[in-house]
Parts: structure tokens; sequence; C-alpha cells
């Protein structure tokens, strides 16, 4: 049985209650975790009031802002974690972030800016996560990130995101290799096209998944409660050989050629 009661959790990456992350937060606390959550600070404090609310029937112990592109909001996030829990289990990576710019056009149009900024906030970051992550999985531990076919072959307008996915997914394995002596494994969820925050900024989302539910072998695309139960399955001991890995939950998708 899937069990994960008396392990500690953070959660990032939760806009609302379409995002990934909020999925995924779901199943890990319906699976008995005690749950971490950080989001994107913004100005008027708007992230704060509505992931506040909406995390608030999980009883969250740590909620915090964690900008990933700010090294003393990850230092404080990492600190508040060694100061409450005893040790720290699991570590869900669900963020991404490339200039709208950057989305649709040319790919060789892509600015040093947009390149940089992408691969940080999208590739780096999980890189930075895990170095703190390390000293505080105790027992050992499951890293998981979020990735898309996007960063294995072209979709088109996905561009320079494509780029900062596939460097996600080669860190996955760098870090799985190097953090399998202490126990922790890392493994990414290449997830299936889903209406988010995100992905509703993206012109011509819903006909990518229109294309998915025709070609997919299930016929339809994936829910982030589907995601949500692969993660779970990661961070639990069922999946304790496993490490290193691209998960697909696309409904199929990705082994169709034509
Ligand atoms: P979402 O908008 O709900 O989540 C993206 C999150 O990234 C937001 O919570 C945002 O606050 C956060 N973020 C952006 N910049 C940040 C920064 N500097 N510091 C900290 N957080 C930052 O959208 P989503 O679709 O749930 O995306 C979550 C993950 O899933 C991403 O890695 C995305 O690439 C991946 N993914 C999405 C889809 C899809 O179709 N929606 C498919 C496959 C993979
Ligand atoms: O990873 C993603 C979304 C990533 C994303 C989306 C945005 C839109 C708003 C990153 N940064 C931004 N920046 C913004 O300003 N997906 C897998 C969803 C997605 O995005 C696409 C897709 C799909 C699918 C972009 C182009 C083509 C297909």
């Amino acid at each position: 049985m899937l069990n994960l009661t008396g392990k500690n959790a953070l959660v990032t990456g939760i806009a609302n209650n379409r995002s990934i992350a909020w999925g995924i937060a779901q199943q890990l606390h319906q699976a008995g975790a005690n749950l971490g959550v950080t989001y994107l600070p913004d100005p008027k404090g708007r992230f704060e009031k509505k992931v506040g609310e909406l995390v608030t029937p999980l009883n969250p112990s740590i909620f915090l802002p964690c900008d990933v592109q700010n090294d003393e909001q990850i230092d404080t996030t990492f600190a508040q974690i060694a100061e409450k829990w005893d040790k720290l289990d699991i570590l869900i990576h669900c963020l991404a972030f490339a200039d709208k710019k950057d989305l649709s056009g040319d790919f060789s149009a892509t600015s040093r800016d947009g390149f940089t900024k992408a691969l940080e906030i999208s590739a780096y970051s999980l890189t930075g996560l895990a170095k703190r992550a390390k000293p505080l999985m105790k027992e050992g531990g499951s890293i998981i990130t979020l990735s898309y076919i996007g960063g294995v072959k072209v979709v088109p307008n996905y561009n320079v995101m494509g780029v900062a996915k596939s460097a996600l997914e080669m860190s996955v394995r760098y870090l799985a290799s190097e953090l399998g002596s202490a126990n922790i494994r890392v493994n990414a969820i290449s997830a299936g096209p889903i209406r988010t925050l995100a992905s509703s900024a993206v012109g011509g989302i819903l006909d990518m998944i229109r294309h998915v539910e025709e070609i997919a072998p299930l016929k339809r695309t994936v829910t982030q409660i589907e995601v949500g139960n692969t993660a779970a399955f990661l961070s639990s001991d069922l999946a304790s050989g496993i490490t290193g890995q691209v998960i697909y939950v696309d409904a199929g998708y990705e082994i169709m050629g034509m």
C-alpha cells in the first residue's frame, strides 16, 4: 500500500487550483505526508493570499515565499525546514518560466537574457534546491521534477523551454548518480499537456490538447491528479528501486510515431 505517513514533503510551484503542483500536494497529503509549501512571491502579495487559502485544508507546517532566482529565499526555506522538521523526505520541483516572447516564433531569435533566464529558473533551480535538500534528507529521500516531451522532441513554439527541459532531464541523471549513495532518488515525470496558468498563457494550447486526445493510446490527456498519483508513487517506498528516470504520464502519447 502507498503510505507516506511520517514523511515530510516540500512542494514548490503551486500558483492556483489548476497547478500540477496542487494535484501533487493533494495526493501526497491523501497518502499521509506532512506538507511544506512554497510559492513565488509577487509585489502585491496576491499569490501568498490565494495559495495560502488553497492549501489551508492540507495543513502545511511550512508556508514560505521562495523565488528560485533568490538564493537568500532558498536558504531561508531550507533553514526553516531544518528548524521545524527532523528530516526532509520528499522534494517536489514543479516550476518553470520563460519570457513569453521566447515561446513563439523563431527559436534562433532567443536572446542571451531570455535563454539564461529560462534555463536558470526552469533547469538550474532543481540543482539549487537539491544541493540544500541533500543534508536534510537524513534517511534518504525522493526528489521529483516535472518535464515535457518538448525537451526530447521538437514541439512548435516550445523553443527555449525545450532546451531547458533537456537540461533539466540531464540534471536528473547527474543528481541521481551523485545522490544515490545517500539513498536519495531523483526522477522526472514527463506530463502530457494540461490546462494550467502557465500553459493557458500559451497560444494554441487547446489545439495541442485536442491533438493529444486524438493521437494518444488512451484517447485523452491526463489530469493533475494522475500526475499527483505518480508523484506519490515515486515518493513512496514502492518506488525504492527507481532513480534517474523520466516517467511519461501522458496517456501514452510518447510511444506514437505517426
Ligand atoms: P503553473 O503556472 O501552475 O506552475 C508554474 C509555477 O512556476 C508557478 O507556481 C509559478 O509561481 C512558478 N514559478 C515561476 N517562476 C518561479 C520562480 N522564479 N521561483 C519560484 N517559482 C516560480 O503551471 P504548471 O503547468 O502546473 O507547471 C508546473 C510544471 O509542470 C512546470 O515545470 C511545467 O514545465 C511542467 N509541465 C507542465 C505541463 C502542462 O501542460 N501544463 C506539461 C508538462 C510539464
Ligand atoms: O512547460 C510548460 C509551460 C512552460 C511555460 C509557460 C509560460 C507561459 C507564460 C514557461 N514560461 C511561460 N511564461 C509565460 O510568460 N508546458 C509544458 C506547457 C506548454 O507550454 C508551451 C507548450 C506547452 C504544452 C509553449 C509552447 C508550445 C507548447
